[in-house]
């Protein structure tokens, strides 16, 4: 079983109702919002707007990692994201999180009031990351990849794909652990479309449950990917009601966290399907106690 609170710095997270961590990516070049946030001011417009529509967390990020993308120089990564995180950790009151692979980006993150590092490459990326994490109490995400953005299309061949994410994934928390990332702080994703192709992600989505043994909470990122694009035939901005799909089959499986663009019909998927979930397992209710959900 996985804990039920993902614990970092003083913070104690919930995971039941699930969380929804909403995606403000400040890349000019993101494969399905690039260039929609120019500054500041509409960075925190968009979080306010998210967290108004239930958004628990906030993702800031630097650099697309797309398939194919191309490395951004660590200044430049810290230009776009410092600023906001500033001006989100005043005026927004949800814990923030930093998108990088990259220690240098973590720690100017972290200084200006990031709370969580979300790695996508599971600490193979930069070695000095993890204790950076570490020094800062910070939270931790460590997704499962193979290679970097720009080669990972080609290593998508699995002989045992949930029993190669799930080791592959615990050589990461190996890594953690060992900078001194205390485990309660540590979050897992099995990293839908990085070095998979769309059957494959589909694949995790249904399995996913089987990463559960591993003791961590579970985070998926479903949103707008093409896996979505493979099955229903239409452009990343169409694809919300895919992504709420993929979200609450993956909560069924046990997975508890889900990085969103969309966040309203995330959250409200999850509330009905939770409700379910509840009503199923109270049992029949007796003659006296009906319920009354409108
Ligand atoms: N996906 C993306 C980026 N970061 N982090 C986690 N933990 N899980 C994910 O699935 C994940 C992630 C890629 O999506 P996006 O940020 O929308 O696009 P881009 O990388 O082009 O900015």
């Amino acid at each position: 079983m996985s804990p039920a609170r993902w614990r970092f710095g003083g913070r104690s997270l919930a995971l039941d109702p699930p969380l929804v961590m909403g995606i403000l990516n400040m890349t000019p070049d993101s494969f399905s919002d690039g260039g929609d946030l120019r500054g500041v001011e509409a960075a925190v417009k968009r979080a306010e707007a998210m967290v108004a529509a239930g958004a628990a967390i906030l993702d800031v990020g630097g650099e697309s990692t797309r398939p194919g993308a191309p490395e951004v120089p660590v200044d430049e990564e810290i230009r776009r994201v410092v600023p906001v995180i500033r001006a989100l950790r005043e005026r927004v009151g949800v814990p923030v999180s930093i998108d990088t692979r990259k220690a240098a980006v973590a720690r100017e993150a972290l200084a200006a009031g990031a709370e969580v590092v979300n790695d996508v490459s599971g600490l193979t990326f930069d070695p000095a990351l993890a204790s950076v994490v570490a020094e800062h109490r910070a939270g931790l995400v460590l997704m499962h990849m193979r290679g970097t953005p720009a080669d990972m299309a080609g290593r998508a061949v699995y002989r045992d794909l949930m029993g190669e994410v799930e080791s592959e994934l615990a050589g990461s928390v190996d890594r953690a652990l060992a900078a001194g990332v205390p485990k309660e702080a540590v979050v897992l994703d099995p990293g839908i479309g990085f070095a998979k192709t769309p059957e494959q992600s589909v694949r995790i989505l249904g399995e996913i449950g089987r990463l559960r043994r591993m003791g961590f909470p579970l985070m998926v990122g479903p949103s707008r990917k093409s896996f979505l694009g493979a099955i229903l035939g239409v452009p990343p901005e169409e694809r919300v009601a895919g992504t709420v799909a993929a979200c609450v089959v993956a909560w069924m499986g046990g997975a508890e966290i889900f990085r969103v663009h969309d966040v309203r019909p995330v959250v409200e998927a999850l509330a009905v399907a939770r409700a379910v979930r509840q009503a199923k397992e109270a049992g029949p209710p007796s003659p006296r106690t009906e319920m009354t959900l409108t």
